[in-house]
């Protein structure tokens, strides 16, 4: 049985990675797959939202360096809203260098990203190095990891042989990689045969979801979480704009989160007969 008909509940026993079990397991408790990038500027605005979606969501995904008025504080406050209200955090870094690079930009600097995200992300485009650079750091502290395989933006160049490689990288790093950032499913791609018979399982978490647009003025381009969950088989659908954007109010933005978590979890269903 393919693992996306596996419940999220049966698939988080399988982890040995516990940024992985625990997000899994947080999506059953909360039935929500719905992780809500909050691409906001200020610190106060980024901290109202996140408590008002807190209910609605898995994962909450940050641009940390986007915030103008960053502080220490900040970390702080977003930690206790992921207890208060059970959810994981994925910083959305992107890292893209080389090994010895990436292990400052985890750890060090303003953001010190490792001492307060569970999940974060790179690029494949260094090879191998930069997960062993990343790994150096996470592992330690319980941290996973997601590679790029895709992505949601007209003209991507991630496709075909380099989607191919960074599976196979992440099949040789089954400890600190999780899943990948895609638009589909990644079983039997870049397989050498015998690869199918082991009982791989990597989390699929996909941006560009929207149900009210198919994309934006920059080519950003979305699908709806039923095509993305059900059709897809992506297990966490990534929803920015379409739950904060135009300017809208709390109870708004609230409503909206309810309907995406809403839509998000009935696609899974869907896929689970
Ligand atoms: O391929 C990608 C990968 C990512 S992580 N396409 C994306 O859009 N993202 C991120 O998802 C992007 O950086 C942004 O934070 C979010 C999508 O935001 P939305 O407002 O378009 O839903």
């Amino acid at each position: 049985r393919p693992t996306f008909t596996r419940s999220y509940t049966e698939r988080a026993g399988k982890f040995s990675n516990p940024a992985a079990r625990q997000l899994l397991e947080v999506m059953a408790r909360k039935q929500s797959n719905l992780c809500i990038s909050v691409d906001v500027t200020l610190k106060g605005e980024f901290l109202e939202v996140v408590d008002a979606v807190g209910p609605y969501t898995c994962l909450i995904k940050t641009h940390i360096d986007i915030i103008e008025d960053f502080d220490q504080d900040l970390i702080t406050q977003l930690k206790n809203l992921s207890s208060k209200h059970d959810f994981l955090i994925f910083e959305d870094r992107k890292f893209a260098d080389i090994g010895n690079t990436v292990v400052l930009q985890y750890s060090k600097g303003v953001h010190k990203i490792a001492s307060w995200s569970d999940i974060t992300n790179a690029h494949a485009i260094p090879g191998p190095s930069i997960i062993t650079g990343l790994a150096s750091v996470g592992v330690p502290l319980g941290r996973g990891l997601l590679l790029l395989a895709e992505m949601s933006s007209k003209g991507s160049l991630a496709s075909g042989s380099y989607t191919e490689g960074a599976v196979r990288m992440a099949r040789d790093h089954r400890d600190f990689v999780i899943g990948f950032i895609a638009q589909n499913r990644m079983e039997g791609i870049g397989s050498r045969g015998f690869e199918a018979e082991v009982d791989e399982d990597f989390l699929i978490i996909t941006p560009g979801v929207g149900l009210d647009q198919s994309g934006d003025s920059m080519g950003q381009q979305y699908r709806t979480p039923f095509q993305v969950v059900a059709e897809g088989g992506s297990d966490v659908i990534i929803v920015g704009r379409g739950i904060y954007g135009g300017g809208v109010d709390i109870p708004t933005i609230q409503t909206r989160a309810e309907r995406y978590r809403a839509e998000g979890w009935k696609a899974y269903e869907a896929r689970l007969k």
